[in-house]
C-alpha cells in the first residue's frame, strides 16, 4: 500500500490546526501509520529541504521549519501520495483550489501550514530521513475493507 510523508509545520501548530488537519485526512479515508510531535534540528530540515538549497527561500525556509514544532506522520491508502497532495492544495495559497487546506486556512506561500511528499520515490526517502522503522505500525483497520477496495 502506498505510503506518504506528511508535517504539519510549525504555523499549523501554532494556529491549532494539528487536528483540523488530521481530521481531513482520517474522514478522507487514509489511514495512519506513524505520528510524532518534535522540534526539528537545523541539520534535520536542510536533509529535508535539500532539493530547495540555493534558492532564494531557502534560508527563510529552513528557519521558518525550525521555528517551532512540528508533527511529522505517515499516511497510506491507495494512491496516498497524489491523494494528500489534493488535499493539501497548491503550494501557493491563491492558487489552491476552495475546499483544500491551504486553501481554507492559509494565504502565503510562506506560511502554508503543511508538506506531503510530491512522489512515492520522495515519500520513502522522507519516511526514512524522519522515522525509524520501528515507529511506522502496521496495523489491521476495521473500515480497512470498506474504504481500500475497488471492486
Ligand atoms: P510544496 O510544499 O507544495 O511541495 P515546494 O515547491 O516543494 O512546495 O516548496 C517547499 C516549501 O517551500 C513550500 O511549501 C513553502 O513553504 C516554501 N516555499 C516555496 N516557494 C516559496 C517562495 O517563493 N517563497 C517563500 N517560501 C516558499
Ligand atoms: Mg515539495
Amino acid at each position: 500500500m502506498e505510503r506518504t510523508f506528511v508535517l504539519v509545520k510549525p504555523d499549523g501548530v501554532q494556529r491549532g490546526l494539528i487536528g483540523e488537519i488530521i481530521a481531513r485526512l482520517e474522514g478522507r479515508g487514509l489511514k495512519l501509520v506513524a505520528a510524532k510531535f518534535m522540534a526539528v534540528s537545523k541539520e534535520l530540515a536542510e536533509r529535508h529541504y535539500a532539493i530547495h538549497k540555493g534558492k532564494s527561500f531557502y534560508d527563510g525556509l529552513i528557519r521558518y521549519i525550525t521555528s517551532a514544532p512540528v508533527m511529522a506522520m505517515v499516511w497510506e491508502g491507495p494512491n496516498a501520495v497524489a491523494l494528500v497532495r489534493q488535499t493539501m492544495g497548491a503550494t501557493r495559497p491563491h492558487e489552491a483550489a476552495p475546499g483544500t487546506i491551504r486553501h481554507d486556512f492559509a494565504l502565503t506561500v510562506g506560511r502554508n501550514l503543511t508538506h506531503a511528499s510530491d512522489s512515492v520515490e520522495n515519500g520513502i526517502k522522507e519516511i526514512e530521513l524522519w522515522f525509524s522503522p520501528g515507529e511506522l505500525v502496521a496495523w489491521v483497520r476495521a473500515s480497512d475493507e470498506w474504504i481500500f477496495e475497488d471492486n
